[in-house]
């Protein structure tokens, strides 16, 4: 048994449902259902014994205390975050409270669960941190891209909550021996990602004849990574990382945003082409975001070094198989901007 928290988001769900693709290990799922969650997602699992889904927040410390008592986890793989930079700007407030606090309530009860295992579950138990690239904060264009050793100069009050958390982990490490890895990733895109990040964002606005904003000059840069990599990428860490380091996960594969967007463009253009003409029309530049780090690139060879691991999707098919998953899935985005999918918990899944 494995525990996950936050995985009824983007990337958590989509690493549930790739776990128990690969393995047949139980997962216990622990997710606040904010508007981020969504039980949608995971309806494959219905009836599925291996997968029980529990409704709750990771700063409520007696929850994750009853929980790692009743199903005895052999790891912790914490996804459970408030993501996205935008809303941070708007109201950091949720960001300190589930990245900064829920993730310090984890590890204080992973650290008395942990001290009272017995061996040999002890020596292979495992406190999996999911973070970001965001927290190196921004490179010049000509800069080295991230490596591990890169210094934290976090710009968002997302990227410092993150920063805030993986220090957490690293102090938690060092000062009580609590067996942790951290991975911090670049970019993810792929299906069942929330439409208020850049990629979603364009194919359901282009689809509906909306507006597709780009902040700024359109020039930023970011790596992007297909969203199965990623999962594999957490696999690997958790089997094999060593203990108390960090690895760096990316696609090596770095881009402006405005040539992501007309990527997205253009393969509409071919999939579900607008009688009003090429979907281009749409671009239309606004206001930046404040505080907009300018690129980020993440080196990845220590994780390949070490564990052999390589994002295994190009971006040319990653892309392509994500704007299908959202042509193919109008009634997952229809209840996610309806806001039906909040109602999914009532009404077809059993939660406990
Ligand atoms: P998401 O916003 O799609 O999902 C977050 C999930 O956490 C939601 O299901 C939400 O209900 C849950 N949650 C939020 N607050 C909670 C709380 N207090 N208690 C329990 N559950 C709570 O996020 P995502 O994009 O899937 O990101 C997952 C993790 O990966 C985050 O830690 C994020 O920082 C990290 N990450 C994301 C990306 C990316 O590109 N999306 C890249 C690198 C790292
Ligand atoms: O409408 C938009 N227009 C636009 O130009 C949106 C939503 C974004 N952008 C730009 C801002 C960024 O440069 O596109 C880029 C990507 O934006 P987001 O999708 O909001 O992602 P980003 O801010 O890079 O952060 C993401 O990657 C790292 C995730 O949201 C984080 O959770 C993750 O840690």
């Amino acid at each position: 048994m494995i525990l996950v928290t936050g995985g009824a988001g983007f990337i958590g769900a989509n690493f549930v449902l790739d776990w128990l693709a690969n393995s047949g290990e139980p997962v216990v799922n622990l997710d606040k259902l904010t508007y981020a969650g969504n039980l949608e997602t995971l309806k494959s699992l219905q009836g599925d014994a291996r997968h029980v889904f529990v409704q709750g927040d990771i700063c409520d410390r007696a929850l994750v205390d009853a929980l790692l008592h009743e199903h005895r986890p052999r790891a912790i793989v914490h996804f459970a975050a408030e993501s996205h930079v935008d809303r941070s700007i708007h109201g950091p407030g949720e960001f300190m409270r589930t990245n900064v606090e829920g993730t310090f309530t984890l590890l204080e009860a992973a650290r008395a669960y942990w001290g009272d295992m017995a061996e040999p579950a002890k020596a292979g138990f495992r406190f999996l941190h999911v973070s970001t690239d965001e927290v190196y904060g921004s490179l010049a264009p000509d800069a080295a891209a991230f490596t591990e050793t890169h210094g934290y100069e976090p710009n968002s009050p997302y990227s410092a909550s993150k920063a805030a958390s993986d220090h957490l982990v690293r102090a938690w490490h060092h000062t009580y021996g609590l067996p942790v890895v951290t991975t911090n990733c670049s970019n993810n895109y792929g299906p069942y990602q929330f439409p208020e990040k850049l990629i979603p964002l364009m194919i359901v606005n282009a689809l509906a004849g909306k507006a597709l904003p780009i902040y700024g000059d359109g020039m930023n840069v970011r790596d992007w990574l297909y969203v199965t990599d990623h999962c594999s990428a957490i696999r690997t860490v958790l089997a094999n990382g060593r203990l108390g380091e960090t690895y760096n996960v990316g696609g090596w594969n770095e881009m402006p945003n405005i040539t992501i967007v007309k990527t997205i463009c253009a393969i509409l253009d071919e999939l579900r082409p607008s009688e009003a003409g090429p979907y281009e029309r749409l671009l239309t530049y606004v206001t930046d975001r404040p505080g907009h780090d300018r690129r980020y690139a993440i080196d990845a060879r220590k994780i390949e070094r070490e564990l052999g691991w390589r994002p295994a999707e190009s971006f040319e098919t990653g892309i392509r198989k994500t704007v299908q998953w959202y042509l193919d899935n109008p009634t997952w985005i229809a209840n996610v901007q309806s806001g039906a999918y909040r109602e999914w918990v009532a009404t077809n899944y059993a939660v406990r």
